[in-house]
């Protein structure tokens, strides 16, 4: 997947909003994906999914800042995330229709919290981001 210009610099304009707040981000996208879409949750049957918790934030900013990493190498995301793409594959076996509801929940959170920021065209930037992302980490699936 190639971005444009324009694209590249709405995904990093909220990429340094973001990233002063990798726990509190990713806990909330955490906690908005266990919510709406429950049965997400038996992946992570072994964490403390109550609000604010320590595990939500711990797993939310390393979720958060791998997509950092991603929107810093946008010109190869696949090398950006090749290892983490193994562990997804090889190990956690993800169900691949989680990624979509993960994703959406972080739009959310990133509407609910950058609401001038978050135009509708940003949006689909970071929707063609994320969802690019997905891909990367489904890849080696078989
Ligand atoms: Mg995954 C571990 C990133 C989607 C379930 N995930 C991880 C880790 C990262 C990560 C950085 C830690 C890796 C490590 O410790 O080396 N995950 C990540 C991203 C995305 C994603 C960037 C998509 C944007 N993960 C995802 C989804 C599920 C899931 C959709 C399931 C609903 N991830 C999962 C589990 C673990 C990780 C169960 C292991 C958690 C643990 O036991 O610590």
């Amino acid at each position: 997947m190639t971005f444009s210009e324009a694209e590249k610099a709405a995904i990093v304009s909220i990429w340094d909003k973001v990233s002063g707040h990798v726990e509190e981000i990713g806990a909330e996208s955490l906690e908005r994906l266990f919510l709406s879409f429950p049965t997400s949750k038996t992946y992570f049957s072994h964490f403390d999914l109550s609000h604010g918790s320590k595990d939500l934030k711990r797993h939310g900013g390393k979720v958060v800042e791998a997509i950092g990493n991603a929107a810093h190498h946008l010109d190869n995301i696949d090398g950006a995330l090749s290892a983490l793409s193994d562990l997804h594959a090889q190990k956690l076996k993800v169900d691949p229709g989680n990624f979509r509801l993960l994703s959406h929940s972080i739009e959310v959170t990133l509407a609910a919290h950058f609401p001038k920021e978050f135009t509708p065209s940003v949006h689909a930037a970071w929707d063609k981001f994320l969802s690019t992302v997905s891909s990367v980490l489904v890849s080696k699936y078989r």
